[in-house]
């Protein structure tokens, strides 16, 4: 399964399904639970300081001998320290999301890390693959969190006719059909985020869970357009407090306050109404909570044998 599938050969997993390096949810818990059920587990290193992201990384390569990720914030204060541990560490995949990772790209490749950056727009993906990326993960702006402005179902058959190096697709896949959906594209593997929100081994908080299970198809909004970094999160009192700041002309300044520690206050604290749950716009089909295993496997095995055995592109 999977023998001709340029992801699962070049990073040595067994299938095309990674797991998005979320914040404070992509703790080493769920990153080795996904790389021990076969697809590559990413730790989030969202503002990690770098002495926590190394007891992360050190978890996970004590609980799984699968290869597993790090996915670097750009964003984060800590970029350069965070950079200089995976780099310490030899993390065989590092991701990166909210940015422009080119100049780490040569110290990375140096010490053998495969690169694969986020992106959100066809520009950023070319001048990655010039500066020696991998393999590129084309984001849509179903996604939870940080987005972009271009849909999945545009941004991914752009994206592949756009670069030589194999295409990971984000945003909206929660399930065989999105999967399916994304190697008819021109992807050659997924990246899921929300998914993996409502698994077992996830250490978001109950409240945070449970209000992922119940939400529809339109309960997510996103906020932070004006700030230039939009967020992609559920309706809830915080981002409707926002939204009226923000119409009432409120500065940048005290609107970035507003998000400040909102992240943590939902996945540890369970508040769910003050504080930000991220999530993409498929949570409305995301109606139970299983082990991380369970959720790759169904996955597999639901996918028509035509995506196992034969990729669309195979560069
Ligand atoms: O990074 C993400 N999603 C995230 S990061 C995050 S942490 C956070 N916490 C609080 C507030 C804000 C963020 C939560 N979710 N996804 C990857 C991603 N990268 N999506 C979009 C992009 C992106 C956008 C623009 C990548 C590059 C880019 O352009 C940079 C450039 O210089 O051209």
């Amino acid at each position: 399964m999977f023998e001709n599938n340029a992801i699962t050969n070049l990073l040595h997993i067994k299938y095309p399904i990674f797991q998005g390096g979320m914040a404070w949810i992509g703790t080493a818990e769920l990153a080795s639970a996904v790389s021990n059920a076969g697809g590559l587990g990413i730790i989030g290193a969202g503002h990690m300081p770098p002495d926590a992201l190394r007891a992360e990384i050190q978890k996970v390569k004590g609980w799984t001998k699968n290869p597993f990720g790090v996915n670097i914030m750009l964003m984060s204060p800590f970029v350069k320290e965070v950079m200089q541990v995976v780099v310490e560490e030899k993390v065989p995949v590092v991701t990166t999301g909210a940015g422009n990772p080119g100049e780490y790209v040569p110290a990375l490749k140096e010490i053998g890390s495969k690169v694969i950056p986020v992106v959100a727009s066809v520009a950023l993906a070319k001048r990655l693959v010039k500066s020696g990326a991998d393999a590129v993960i084309a984001e849509g702006m179903e996604s939870g969190g940080h987005i972009g402005e271009i849909t999945t179902m545009a941004l991914v058959p752009q994206v592949v006719d756009a670069v030589d190096v194999p295409v990971i697709a984000a945003g909206g896949i929660g399930d065989a059909r999105g999967m399916a959906a994304a190697f008819a594209l021109g992807a050659q593997a997924v990246q899921m985020g929300s998914r993996f929100v409502v698994s077992e081994e996830c250490i978001a908080h109950p409240h945070y869970k449970e209000l992922v299970v119940k939400a529809k198809d339109r309960s997510t909004v996103i906020t932070g357009r004006t700030l230039g970094h939009p967020v992609r999160s559920i309706s809830n009192k915080l981002t409707r407090k926002y939204e009226e700041m923000e119409a009432a002309g409120a500065s940048n300044e005290e609107l970035e306050k507003l998000g400040v520690g909102a992240l943590h206050r939902a996945t540890h604290e369970g508040d769910v109404e003050n504080g930000t749950v991220m999530i993409g716009e498929i949570s409305g089909m995301l109606n139970d909570i299983k082990p991380v295993k369970t959720i790759i496997e169904d996955m597999v095995n639901a996918l028509p044998s035509v995506f196992k055995t034969s990729v669309a592109k195979t560069n």
